[in-house]
């Protein structure tokens, strides 16, 4: 059946829920028919972020190690921007998922408060596909929540392999959540994260941990200010939080807040149309890699090259001449 692209839009714009779980759906989907669908529906969507950056929704990406407390956090966070009257979307890439077809973030179980809430929409990882699809996935989910009246969305990644830099470039503040662990703030975090993260938060500071947070927080800030020092960029805040007793969740929030303030219109504005031409290329690379897998050229010759590469009777250079000459040679049948 086909999609009633159309109808689709007229929901979406009506924050009708079903018809953004259909829409998402849709986005996620890797048949040929259902990518021409989202396209007509991104771009017939296109018009309401077009053009307007800090119109359209703030868009959170929340990081950290499995069990730092993201979701509980997302929870704690989420239930306050409802009540304070914004509608809050949460997605969440989770690349575990794409390796084991499970998906446990965006986890509903520790969100049983905002998955309840009319005021806001989780959506779990998709689980299936390569992290790039995913990606694509999630940002184009992000524009369908957008256009729904979503004005915050959060999105949830592990902090595992390339996630997280993938999330940073599409998202306008990020947050990084890590745990009290003394002595090794920095080795606790891994060196790309801190050239992502815009605001840090000392986690699970409850309890017997509070201190030993809170003198994390002060090693981590200590080191991030001499990483810093010198220029008139923003330094890292590093903040102690509770997202399980829901301390200090809002003044996190406010940091946040405080980074996109200080990106500032036009900031934003270049930030938002770089993450653009990035995603550009990113789609043409998803699109290749999906041409690729799909050549009837390559797959009638796949067999074969991967026996003798295996035989070591190949050499992989060559292995990967014939197979793009067989991809080539699709165009001429
Ligand atoms: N003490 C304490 N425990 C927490 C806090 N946040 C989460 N937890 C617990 O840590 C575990 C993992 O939490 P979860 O939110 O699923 O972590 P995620 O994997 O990062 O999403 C759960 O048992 C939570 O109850 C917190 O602020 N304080
Ligand atoms: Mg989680």
């Amino acid at each position: 059946m086909p999609v009633d692209v159309p109808g689709l839009v007229a929901g979406i714009r009506a924050g009708n829920r079903a018809s953004v779980s259909r829409a998402i759906t849709l986005v996620e989907s890797s048949r040929a028919d259902h990518r021409a669908a989202a396209r007509e529906l991104l771009t017939a969507l296109a018009d309401v972020s077009a053009g307007s950056t800090t119109g359209t929704a703030v868009r959170v990406g929340i990081s950290g190690v499995p069990g730092v407390g993201k979701s509980t956090f997302i929870e704690a966070l989420g239930v306050h921007l409802t009540r304070t009257g914004h509608r809050v979307g949460v997605l969440a890439v989770d690349p575990s998922s794409v390796r084991t077809g499970g998906s446990v973030l965006g986890d509903k179980t520790r969100m049983v408060e905002l998955s309840a809430d009319p005021n806001a929409y989780i959506r779990p990882s998709p689980s299936a596909g390569t992290l790039g699809g995913v990606a694509r996935a999630t940002t184009q989910a992000m524009l369908v929540l957008e256009a729904a009246g979503y004005d915050v969305v959060l999105v949830e990644t592990v902090g595992v392999g390339q996630s997280e830099v993938t999330v940073a470039g599409m998202v306008d503040s990020f947050l990084f959540l890590t745990l009290a662990r003394t002595g090794d703030q920095l080795q606790g975090i891994k060196k790309g994260v801190l050239e992502i993260a815009d605001v840090i938060a000392v986690n699970k500071a409850d309890g017997d941990r509070e201190t030993e947070a809170r003198s994390a927080a002060r090693e981590l800030a200590g080191a991030l200010r001499l990483v810093y020092a010198g220029g008139d960029a923003w330094v890292p805040p590093v903040l102690t939080c509770s997202g399980l007793e829901g301390l200090e969740v809002n003044t996190v929030w406010q940091r946040v807040l405080d980074h996109r303030a200080h990106l500032g219109e036009d900031g934003l504005r270049s930030k938002r149309a770089d993450q653009q031409l990035e995603f550009t290329w990113a789609l043409v690379r998803d699109e290749l890699a999906e041409r690729l897998r799909r050549s009837p050229g390559v797959a009638a010759i796949r067999d074969q090259v991967r026996a003798e590469v295996l035989a070591g009777e190949l050499t992989a250079p060559v292995a990967a001449d014939r197979l793009i000459a067989a991809y080539d040679g699709d165009d001429a049948q």
